[in-house]
């Protein structure tokens, strides 16, 4: 008779999810002992880290992945991250464990009080089993959970001792052998609409968001905007995960302000707005002013019902991002409306000790090589680092959908896992840096050869740019005097060097790039400034 650890591993293995990224504890041990040799268990030094590193591996790998951590106080360390991974809709199956079970009422030490509240609403369900026998088929529903549209993470508490106990062999085998399809075409009659919509529109513009990445629509999106000669844009810098749409290519016109009403006022002029594969908005800051300018018609097209049922204006259609598109391709006609014009390239960046971002991010797009992935979290370099790198590959670029910090060096290392064909460069601010910092001791450790390149500019200059913005004065906090990411990666065991100039920073970055036996780390002296460009 299998016990219930057997039966989960085997439910694990028939989902292909054999890397475990974890942080243990005495509570978790039962699980973790002798792993199988099939099972691969990558350690993180914090639970944000863990989940950070799993949320890069399972949107790069596009498959439901393990995260196993510590009971209330991992969980707890872990919720930061998790919110992240929500915005991301990045499909994770999240363990934790708990004391025994006959320890539970009177809370014995570990005991994970109230464990299925503690992570939400940051997971899509949350789960503890009430007999041991439930375990494998609770991980099997968490699994579906996850990976179902709109994806996300899915949370179930194990009391420790349960993993020896007998398994229920049928249940376990029906939960182990479930194929659940979720790729759902939106009404043929609302797309039929759409393509007159789009086909009589006099001026059409297209918003394409992450899950056009994520579902596969790329070419899909291309094909739409090419034989409908619609102006591209991307959701605001601050408000998406992926990109949706080729950067490079001429129909795209750079991405949306962040605010309601500058929002609004660049859509003005285009009678009809199709969104797809995001939420409709996320609007930050409050600039008010009218949700879209008259005359212009907003359909959204989305996976997830909840994207569709609180966006406050505009139609929407609900069905999978990338079926939707290959769809509509098909019901459009190849309009003669003039192909807008392309945007012109960057300017040169501006010649200064320190370099500026816009120069940094020059010298990043002069290391840059073909098909590698970009995972950012530099926020006042973000909009030169898209309009220099102008990435036109698929799954080329991650960042936090949350705006929580602590994602892009932890995702960097997930991400190079899943995609080890490809460079994974990690662009990241040094204030930034520290959320995640503990993920460059596992990219040492398991030999995940990622480019950390961090940008150091001595404070947080996007919250200075929020403070002039928010008019309030003195505002304390936002330096960062003498903090040296370069000495602390060195001290995890990471090759780690200091640059100053854009010449020094290229050929820094190329041999970083072209090192395959490990990480290494880049550490740039850029000026104070928003490098919007
Ligand atoms: C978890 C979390 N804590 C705090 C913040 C607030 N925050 C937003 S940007 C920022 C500063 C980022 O600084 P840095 O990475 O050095 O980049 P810079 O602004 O200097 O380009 C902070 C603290 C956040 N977004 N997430």
């Amino acid at each position: 008779m299998a016990t219930v650890r057997e039966a989960t591993l085997e439910l694990f293995r028939a989902h292909g999810m054999t890397t475990i990224f974890g942080n243990p504890g005495s509570t978790e041990l039962p699980m973790l002992a002798n792993l199988p040799d099939d099972f691969t268990y990558v350690l993180g030094l914090q639970e944000q880290a863990v989940v950070g590193m799993a949320d890069g591996y399972a949107q790069a790998s596009g498959k439901p992945t393990h995260v196993n951590l510590h009971t209330a106080p991992g969980v707890g360390n872990a919720v930061g991250a998790i919110c992240t991974a929500r915005a991301n809709k990045a499909p994770l199956v999240i363990t934790a464990g708990q004391q025994v079970r006959a320890q539970v009422t009177h809370e014995a030490l570990l005991t994970n009080r109230d464990a299925t509240i503690v992570p939400q609403p940051y997971v899509k369900w949350s789960h503890e089993p009430p007999r041991p026998q439930d375990v494998p088929g609770a991980i099997g529903r968490a699994i579906h959970h996850a990976r179902l549209a709109p994806r996300g993470p899915a949370f179930v508490s194990i009391p420790m001792d349960d993993w020896d106990a007998e398994a229920d062999e049928d249940r376990a085998v029906h939960a182990r052998r479930r194929v659940v399809g979720d790729r759902a075409v939106p009404d043929p009659a609302e797309l039929v609409q759409l393509a007159s919509l789009l086909d009589s529109a006099r001026s059409p513009a297209l918003v394409a968001g992450p899950d056009v990445d994520a579902s596969g629509g790329w070419n899909a999106a291309v094909a739409l905007a090419e034989k409908q000669r619609l102006p591209v844009w991307g959701p605001p810098y601050t408000a998406t995960s992926r990109i949706g749409f080729p950067e490079g290519h001429p129909n795209f016109q750079g991405v949306l302000p962040p605010a309601i009403g500058p929002l609004a006022d660049t859509l003005k002029g285009h009678d009809v707005v199709l969104v797809v594969g995001m939420p409709v908005f996320l609007y930050y800051p409050y600039l008010p002013g009218p949700l879209l300018a008259a005359g212009t018609t907003l359909v959204a097209i989305t996976s997830d019902p909840d994207e569709a049922a609180r966006a406050p204006m505009g139609d929407a259609l609900v069905g999978d991002v990338a079926l939707a598109l290959q769809e509509l391709v098909e019901l459009v006609g190849q309009s003669d409306r003039h192909a807008p014009d392309p945007r012109p390239d960057p300017p040169e960046p501006p010649d200064q000790d320190p370099m500026s971002g816009s120069a940094a991010m020059a010298a990043l797009a002069d290391a840059w090589p073909d098909g590698a992935v970009a995972v950012a979290e530099a926020p006042s370099s973000t909009a030169a680092l898209r309009n220099r790198l102008r990435l036109s590959k698929p799954g080329s670029y991650y960042q936090t959908g949350s705006g929580g910090l602590g994602f892009a060096i932890s995702a960097a290392v997930g991400v190079q896992m899943a995609q080890p064909d490809r460079p994974v460069v990690c662009v990241v601010g040094e204030g930034s840096a520290h959320y995640g910092i503990t993920a460059l001791w596992t990219a040492v450790a398991y030999k995940v050869p990622v480019t950390f390149l961090v940008l150091r500019n001595d404070e947080y200059m996007i919250l200075k740019w929020f403070a002039a913005f928010e008019q309030v004065d003195g505002v304390s906090g936002l330096e960062l005097p003498g903090l040296d990411t370069a000495a602390v990666a060195a001290a995890y065991g990471m090759p780690a060097r200091d640059v100053w100039g854009r010449e020094e920073l290229a050929g820094a970055l190329r041999e970083a790039i072209a090192a395959e036996d490990g990480p290494r780390l880049v550490q740039a002296r850029v000026a104070s400034g928003m490098w919007l460009e």
